[in-house]
């Protein structure tokens, strides 16, 4: 079986996201939807709510599911006989980061990372920014899946 990973923060998934995963769905027999910590960035969601609105927005595709994860992404990949990681480019300067981590997954484990280059419709997405434009009152609808868009203007609320 050909398995790949779409690993992320996902915090929260945005129609970007969504565009990568369905398309390495039809690349490979299996895609697990990996929910990450990137201790960079501070959550809005939490990995359970995170897994839970990406198995709402992914439920069509029937060979795709999601997990999470803390750790190394290449350790993920071997207990999984995952053997490849499957990835969005938006950018230029999503290139230069997303090569260096693909050479040290590569490297450390000689998993394969497959970089789509992405749908340019979404290529200002991040859920960076959707989480900001959303808290000053900006209209993220046509950004990210309607479920999410309703457990984000939930949350900002919350906060408010
Ligand atoms: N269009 C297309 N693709 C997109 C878009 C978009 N608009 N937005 C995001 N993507 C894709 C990109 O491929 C991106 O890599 C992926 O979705 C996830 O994006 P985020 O923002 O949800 O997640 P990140 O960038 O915070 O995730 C980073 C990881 C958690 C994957 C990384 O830090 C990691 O692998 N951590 C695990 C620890 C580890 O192994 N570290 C060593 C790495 S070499």
């Amino acid at each position: 079986m050909r398995r790949a990973v779409c690993p992320g923060s996902y915090d929260p998934a945005t129609n970007g996201h969504l565009d990568i995963i369905e398309r390495a769905s039809s690349l490979f027999d299996e895609v697990v939807v990996a929910v990450l910590i990137n201790k960079s960035k501070k959550g809005l969601f939490s990995i359970e709510e995170r897994m839970e609105m990406l198995r709402e927005v992914t439920a069509k595709l029937p060979n795709v599911r999601v997990d999470s994860w803390h750790g190394l992404l290449v350790e993920y990949c071997r207990r999984n006989d995952i053997a490849a990681i499957a990835k969005g480019l938006r950018s230029v300067s999503d290139f230069d980061y997303e090569l260096q981590m693909a050479q040290m997954n590569r490297e450390l484990s000689g998993v394969e990372t497959l970089l789509m280059s992405n749908n340019p419709t979404y290529s200002f997405l991040s859920s960076s920014l959707v989480k900001e434009v959303a808290t000053y009152g900006g209209d993220v609808t046509q950004m990210v899946p309607e479920h999410v868009h309703e457990r984000l203007t939930a949350r900002l609320a919350e906060r408010a």
